[in-house]
């Protein structure tokens, strides 16, 4: 391995090791020598299961503590001098203070154990997009899924010896106690301690933590932006791709987007779609005045239950090499994996999320956890567009805003223009899921899907979108779904999954002038006939239900999104007008 001889990444990595006192420091450099070796060793402590070395070869099964399976986000901090940087959506303590009450849980946090230095990047190395972070954990979890998640090896580890600056990550599982455990951030020393959790999103430190958090502040300061997007490339039957990008709250989609697979009728006719991203996307505004975007990450960190080979099926085929699987139910008989959802019979030998003995026709429990999830390497997935590995970013036609509602918000709508999407960010709300902790279907404001991850105020955020409009001569058209919208028998309406294509072929001929549309107090709507529905097994009533704005529901709508407004003591001008313009039009 190349000596690290960056005298800023000693000096902290030295730091950091006499606070929390490690028995020794291995440094990753992302050889499958090094990596096979923890493997074994996370496999003789009992940390992890290798899984079917035939059916599943290079796949391991995880297990995280009962209550430590989503994202904590009462104990995601940001720790900033002041409040108002961190605004009144995050959680806040002044900076000083936090690392204060961390310093106790942080000193030999780490005894007895190893600590791992990662050194990664999120983007590819030496591209413009990418950033540095060093991640040192006590978790060979952790080292294996950053070295999927993440740009491991020794394209950093040469940066690093050039002065290459980084971002410090620092956790450790300590004693996975719920009491103390804390994400915090210190967006203005480049910084996350994260601490006694285990759980991918509260210690992959890469990915929400700086890529999201971090990363949204970066992007504030330097004029680019940080968000919870996947990005998608569609090719038409003349073989033109077109790309876009799509914000959705935690388990409200992406993954299943960006993977989708076209319905067969497209098909025949020529479509194709290429996944590039499917959580993260860093954007950049490119000398032709369009903005452009890359994924930052190297793999993917999916959503287990509901993944199937119809509705996603790249999905499962990604998960079939080289995955680790944490909190699914495993199937004893043939040493596999089962969720609820997969089209395969559940395992009559099983043991479920907790490692209880689970039997599938006996079951009154689930068998795997709601958000259990795969952290699978992205070159395994079929769809995988070749403009992934480039790094390069690529430009992007239609930002795609969307939540899960049961009502109120249509199918497809169209914004009027740059700031008007903007509002329609600004006013996204879904269902809670079980990504997070806490309650399960709980409608809440989430705006830009950002609402856990944005590292700062958020009416400056909001802010920055204006601006980042005004500074594009070609902005992406935006647009707002809602693949959620229930029956009276609480059905989903819409059939979803790789039928959402015909909504983005819709979003696509808006941008060329093409497809027509309503308006609405909204924005624009799909006209009656300018959505292809050939094949689909929706009435017209029920398409007209999806497609209108009940302007009833909406005047309640608005009382909420007035209250929500209320919260932040400053607003762009532009969102403000929109607001009164919507009640306006309700009138
Ligand atoms: P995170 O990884 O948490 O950011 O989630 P995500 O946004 O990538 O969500 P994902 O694609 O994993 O989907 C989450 C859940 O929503 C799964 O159970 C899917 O089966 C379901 N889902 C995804 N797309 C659709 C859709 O178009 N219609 C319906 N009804 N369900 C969907
Ligand atoms: C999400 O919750 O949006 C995820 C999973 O993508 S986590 O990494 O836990 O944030
Ligand atoms: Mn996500």
């Amino acid at each position: 391995m190349i000596e690290i001889k960056n005298e800023k990444v000693l000096d902290w990595v030295r730091e950091c090791a006499e606070l929390t006192k490690p028995a020794e420091i291995v440094w990753i450099d992302g050889s499958n020598e090094q990596l096979e070796a923890l493997r074994k060793e996370a496999c003789d402590t009992g940390e992890m299961i290798r899984l079917n070395e035939e059916k599943l070869p290079g796949c391991y099964y995880y297990r995280t503590h009962p209550k430590d399976v989503a994202r904590d986000e009462k104990r995601t901090v940001i720790c900033t001098t002041y409040q108002k940087d961190a605004g009144p959506t995050n959680n806040w303590v002044q900076k000083d203070e936090m690392y204060a009450k961390l310093r106790p849980l942080f000193d030999g946090a780490m005894k007895g154990r190893t600590m791992y230095a990662i050194p990664f990047s999120m983007g590819r190395p030496g591209t413009e997009f990418a950033k540095i972070g060093i991640e040192l954990t006590d978790s060979l979890y952790v080292v294996l899924s950053m070295n999927i998640m993440t740009h491991v090896g020794e394209a950093v580890l040469k940066q690093l010896n050039q002065g290459a600056d980084f971002v410090k990550c620092l956790h450790s599982k300590a004693q996975i106690d719920a009491k103390n455990k804390y994400i915090a951030h210190f967006p203005e020393d480049n910084t996350i301690w994260s601490i006694n959790s285990a759980y991918g999103g509260n210690v992959l430190l890469g990915k929400k933590c700086l890529a999201l958090r971090i990363g949204s502040w970066l992007g504030r300061k330097e004029g680019w932006m940080a968000e919870h997007m996947l990005i998608l490339c569609i090719e038409n039957p003349q073989g033109e791709k077109k790309y876009v990008c799509a914000a959705f709250p935690s388990a409200c989609g992406k993954t299943n987007l960006a993977m989708l697979i076209p319905p067969k009728h497209l098909q025949e006719a020529g479509y194709k779609a290429y996944t590039i991203g499917d959580d993260i996307a860093w954007l950049r505004i490119g000398d032709d005045g369009r903005l452009y975007a890359v994924n930052p990450e190297n793999g993917f960190f999916g959503v287990a239950p509901g993944t199937n080979s119809k509705t996603n099926n790249n999905a499962l085929l990604t998960t079939r090499k080289n995955t680790i699987f944490t909190n699914v139910c495993r199937n004893l008989d043939d040493n596999t994996v089962w969720w609820e959802g997969l089209d395969q019979p559940a395992p009559v030998n099983g043991e479920d999320w907790q490692g209880r003995p689970w039997n599938g026709q006996t079951a009154t429990e689930k068998g795997a956890h709601p958000n259990s999830r795969f952290t699978a390497p992205a070159e395994n997935c079929p769809s995988i567009a070749p403009e992934f590995f480039t790094g390069e970013g690529v430009p992007i036609s239609a930002i795609i805003f969307g939540g899960r509602r049961a009502g109120a918000e249509p199918l497809i709508t169209q914004s009027f223009d740059w700031n008007h999407g903007v509002f329609m960010g600004s006013k996204m709300s879904s269902e809670t899921t079980a990504a997070a902790d806490g309650a399960v279907g709980v409608v809440r404001y989430d705006p830009m899907a950002m609402l856990p991850f944005c590292g700062y105020h958020m009416g400056d955020y909001f802010q920055h979108w204006i601006d980042m409009g005004k500074k594009m001569s070609n902005p992406p058209k935006i647009f707002n779904v809602n693949w959620f919208r229930r029956d009276a028998e609480g059905r989903f309406i819409w059939p979803g999954f790789g039928e959402n294509l015909r909504a983005l072929l819709w979003a696509l001929g808006r941008c060329e002038g093409k497809a027509e549309a309503v308006e609405t107090p909204l924005g624009y709507v799909p006209a009656a006939g300018s959505l292809d529905l050939t094949g689909l097994d929706v009435t017209d009533e029920e398409m007209q239900e999806i497609t209108t704005v009940d302007k009833e529901v909406w005047r309640k709508e608005l009382d909420g999104l007035k209250e929500w407004y209320a919260k932040f003591d400053h607003m762009p001008d532009e969102l403000i007008a929109s607001l009164a313009k919507l009640e306006l039009a309700l009138d």
